[in-house]
């Protein structure tokens, strides 16, 4: 029996790699995450440049300060922590992919009103190949979700087709353009819903999202996980530091050292680009974008 998906849930999820769960998170938890994220904003007004904690637009300044994202936040904030180990996250992974879970990341993406970065079209999957794609990003809400700002966009069904090439000249770059492979942007679906909604899209789903130009910001928290016996393939991005280590990320459940095979298609995100590891810097590499730029 699933813990807290509906059957119809599930099912529209294996179909179309996606979902948002509308007004999961309660009002008191979005509060805590308000006022946890104003404490990192406060940190960007001293930095002139990025750093392992804090990410920058490139058109920041210490006197217009503007944060792109928080990094790996569960493991600089209590309270980010506490979410990401609370059954609201969980239960839903549970019902998707198994009950022994293992982080991959985190990050909260702050795409700020007026000038937002675009993120481009992508799988996760191309960057962290693992032995099966039991993998997905599970996204909170911090703010209302529209059309208009930025929203997160995914391809229906992509989750069952190739992983695209996300390289230029040889070398990764992150992301791909839709119409190189007969894709039509206008069949994506976009991830809309109030805030405290949690969106979910499978690792193999390609996603995307434009700048915000609008006067809302939109910010979500992702956390990023996938059963654990899904083990990276050798020159995924993911960090291996050992598997003492390797286990310090399960999330619930058990751990394995018996990695779960699946015939699924895998490209190896490698050579990487000479940059910072964000998928902000690695995306910089592409010739031709699909969204714009901040100018
Ligand atoms: O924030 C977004 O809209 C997209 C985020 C994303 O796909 C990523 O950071 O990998």
């Amino acid at each position: 029996m699933p813990e807290t998906l509906t059957q119809a849930q599930i099912d529209q999820y294996n179909e179309t790699g996606c979902i948002v769960l509308p007004e999961r998170l309660p009002p008191e938890w979005l509060t805590r995450l308000h006022n946890e994220i104003s404490r990192f904003e406060d940190e960007a007004r001293a930095l002139t440049a990025s750093n392992d904690r804090l990410d920058l637009e490139d058109s920041h300044t210490p006197e217009d300060p503007r944060l792109r994202r928080i990094k790996l936040p569960h493991t600089i904030s209590d309270v980010f922590r506490e979410l990401m180990y609370d059954d609201l996250i969980l239960a839903p992974a549970r019902d998707l992919i198994g009950p022994d879970l293992r982080l991959h990341t985190s990050k909260l993406n702050m795409k700020s009103a007026g000038y937002g970065a675009a993120v481009e079209w992508h799988q996760d999957y191309a960057f962290y190949p693992h032995t099966n794609d039991d993998i997905l990003a599970i996204g909170v809400l911090i703010d209302d979700m529209g059309p208009e700002n930025g929203p997160l966009q995914v391809f229906p069904g992509s989750h069952k087709g190739p992983v695209y090439d996300h390289h230029v000249d040889g070398v990764f770059a992150g992301a791909m353009l839709p119409e190189d492979h007969g894709l039509d942007v206008k069949d994506a679906v976009q991830l809309v819903g109030p805030a405290g909604s949690l969106s979910i899209h499978h690792g193999r789903a390609l996603h995307g999202s434009s700048l915000n130009t609008s006067t809302r910001a939109r910010r979500i928290l992702f956390y990023e996980m996938m059963a654990a016996d899904a083990f990276p393939i050798m020159g995924s991005m993911t960090r291996w530091d050992g598997i003492e280590d390797y286990n310090t990320r399960m999330l619930c459940g058990e751990p394995t050292i018996t990695p779960r095979l699946k015939d699924i298609p895998i490209r190896i995100p490698q050579p990487q680009p000479d940059v910072p590891i964000s998928i902000y810097e690695i995306q910089k590499g592409l010739k031709k974008r699909a969204f714009d730029v901040v100018k």
